[in-house]
């Protein structure tokens, strides 16, 4: 009996091996050989890479998914100290002041900073005596001054299609791979989605988008290298109202705010982008979140330029500097309306006050 048992499972794990060296054979025959070997092998990269973070996508869709909490977990290590302080009945000045530190290293603006502190001060004075009172007061204080906006991404209210979501930003924050993962989920969710390469800078930018477009198996339009980028969004629009597609997220090459030139163009892509069929319903400015204060100069520029209408804030993964969200919505008075929490295709999300807050504080 027990022998039986061996030998079949030794049948079984040699029928794995056979059928995976099968399949690996399959998929190396599989890779383009277009006599170009470093294309061969960078594309045969490109794809690997993409399988497996689809795979890594699966897994985190099937299996518990790291939360906002974890994800936060620098931003969140910054304000421990001082908020430990004010679990006390009666809270020190000194403790006030350690927490409007805090926050201001953790980006949230010198202003701002102390104007939450005065306030959840004098929320927390009129319930003294209660040891949870002051850092509850602190949370309602950032919950309120986060809440109040619209985060959804609009589309036509006039029921015809495409809508034109248009991304912008300073080069490497994130708008390519916040693309990515968007049109993973707006196609998921049922929508037509086209993509628009209007980085036409370089031609490994519109390839990137092309990886993207390919795993969430959407369409891609994308000029020539160095064509002018609003003539690709365009032929990108008209592509989409052509096949019946909803929305069209266009991305543009990374520019620097202070770049004059290179913000007319900006401009003229957002003008071009609403000339034909479709409508631009939303501006999405990307901002890394580990750029700090530097990152809401940018954004004041942007927003003057091109009518920004919400923030995609990026890798607060990786960041210390969590109050960036509040210091954005407050002195641009744009809201946060997506979180980037890393590279991977699921980790895109909502910006959601409360969940953002308790992920702060727990
Ligand atoms: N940790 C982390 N990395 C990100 C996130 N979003 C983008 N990145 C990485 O940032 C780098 C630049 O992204 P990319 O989309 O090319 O930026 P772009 O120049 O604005 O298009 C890439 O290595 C991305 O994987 C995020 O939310 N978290
Ligand atoms: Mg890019």
């Amino acid at each position: 009996m027990t022998l039986t048992i061996i030998v079949g499972l030794v049948v079984l794990a040699a029928a794995v091996l056979v059928a995976a060296v099968v399949v690996l054979r399959r998929r190396r025959s599989r890779v383009p050989g277009d006599g170009d070997g470093a294309t061969a092998v960078g594309e045969a990269v490109d794809r690997v890479v993409g399988r497996l973070a689809d795979r890594a996508a699966a897994g985190a869709a099937g299996g518990p998914a790291p939360s906002l909490r974890d994800r936060l977990s620098k931003a969140r290590a910054a304000l421990t100290g001082p908020l430990t302080a004010l679990e006390r009945t009666s809270v020190s000045q000194e403790a006030w002041t350690e927490v409007t530190e805090a926050l201001i290293r953790a980006d949230v603006g010198l202003a701002t900073s102390s104007e939450i502190v005065e306030a959840a001060r004098a929320r927390a004075d009129s319930a003294r005596g209660d040891p949870t009172a002051a850092k509850a007061a602190l949370q309602t204080e950032l919950r309120e001054r986060l809440g109040g906006f619209d985060r959804s991404l609009a589309r036509r209210s006039d029921g015809e299609s495409p809508s034109v979501w248009l991304f912008v930003g300073v080069n490497g924050t994130g708008k390519t791979t916040t693309i990515g993962k968007l049109a993973k989920r707006e196609a998921d969710a049922g929508s037509g989605v086209v993509l628009a390469a209007g980085d036409t800078f370089r031609a490994a930018a519109a390839d990137q988008l092309a990886m993207w477009a390919e795993r969430s198996s959407v369409h891609i339009v994308r000029g020539s290298a160095g064509a002018d980028p609003a003539s690709v969004v365009y032929d990108a629009v008209e592509s989409a109202a052509a096949r019946g597609a909803d929305l069209v997220m266009a991305d543009t090459a990374g520019r620097f705010h202070t770049e004059h030139n290179l913000m007319a163009e900006l401009q003229k892509v957002r003008r071009v982008a609403d000339k034909g069929s479709g409508v631009v319903t939303e501006t999405l400015l990307v901002l890394d979140a580990t750029t700090g204060q530097n990152g809401l100069a940018q954004a004041r520029q942007f927003t003057g330029a091109v009518d920004v209408t919400g923030v995609v804030l990026t890798k607060l993964d990786g960041s210390a500097k969590g109050g960036i969200v509040v210091a954005v919505q407050a002195e641009l008075g744009v809201p946060v309306k997506l979180v980037g929490v890393g590279e991977g295709i699921a980790d895109l999300v909502p910006f959601d006050t409360s969940e953002f807050v308790e992920a702060l504080f727990a």
